[in-house]
């Protein structure tokens, strides 16, 4: 089998699933100090020195769930008849990569929002939750800006009226109004101006502008591939090996390995010889 489907590239946090037929006779060990040069050319060890039983020939499935911390490379193989099934080819080199993270959400920012509130300039991430509140008794509002650029970080003007300007209703929470805006994953947006249209609140100083973080294109939402991949079944006479690598959320993962990427499916089996 082509070398690619011998090494494989997980990320932490996900799980590696070997299996193989009922019936058929193998086991998982694993190389203690596996290095890269395994992803090249895999060592099958004599005696099986430096390696340890991970997974019996009693089971027909054993699992390794990459730790969220670990890093490094990732040795197995399959000792049967003193490593004959290894330098047969039934082994595997994984390289572990960090979780492409969900994005964990930023925390919201809370601005107390009234004309003398000290945080005029903010910077917030995409994604990232902007929360203004007041008291459910006092006169504010708050009103998105039309338009909004570097300008007005620099200077605001509040527009002098409402229109062409987007006037967001708030919810009460806990006897305070709120208005809870979420700063844009598109990118599309550098800056993001809001102002109070009562009275002279906004000369009074009651707006704000922010700065979007990063405000450039990509950061799409991981995109959620489609789960699992199929196994790759029938490899060469391999049967089922089914890798449902079963990944959290989709994630990302950019580098599209071929479906095997995840789930590594070992290929148990390493000569076909029938079960
Ligand atoms: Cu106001």
């Amino acid at each position: 089998m082509p070398i690619e489907e011998r090494t494989a590239v997980v990320e932490q946090g996900e799980k590696i699933n070997f299996k193989w037929q009922v019936g058929q006779y193998h086991n998982v060990y694993q190389i203690k100090s596996c290095t890269a040069a395994y992803l090249k050319k895999f060592e099958c060890p004599e005696a099986d020195r430096g390696a340890e039983e991970r997974a019996t020939t009693r089971v027909t499935e054993w699992s390794y769930t990459i730790g969220d911390k670990e890093t490094g490379l990732l040795c197995f193989y399959c000792q049967v008849y003193n490593g004959a099934h290894c330098l047969s080819g039934q082994h595997l080199t994984v390289r572990i990569k960090p979780a492409s993270k969900p994005a964990s959400k930023p925390e919201s920012i809370h601005l107390n929002w009234f004309p003398k509130h000290k945080m005029k300039l903010i910077t917030a991430k995409p994604g990232q939750k902007i929360v203004f509140s007041w008291d459910k008794n006092k006169n504010h509002n708050v009103v998105r800006a039309g338009s909004c650029d570097a300008s007005m970080w620099n200077d605001f003007k509040c527009p002098t009226s409402i229109k062409g300007n987007e006037l967001i209703e708030p919810k009460i929470v806990d006897d305070k109004k709120n208005v809870e805006v979420e700063v844009p994953s598109d990118g599309r947006q550098q800056y993001l101006c809001y102002f109070c249209a009562v009275g002279k609140h906004c000369n009074s100083g009651q707006h704000v502008v922010v700065k979007v973080a990063g405000a450039s294109p990509v950061e799409q939402p991981k995109g959620k591939k489609g789960g699992k991949k199929g196994g790759k079944k029938d490899k060469g006479g391999k049967k089922d090996k089914e890798g449902k690598k079963d990944k959290k959320k989709g994630k990302g993962d950019k580098k599209s390995r071929k479906p095997q990427g995840k789930d590594k499916g070992k290929k148990k089996g390493g000569k076909g010889k029938g079960r």
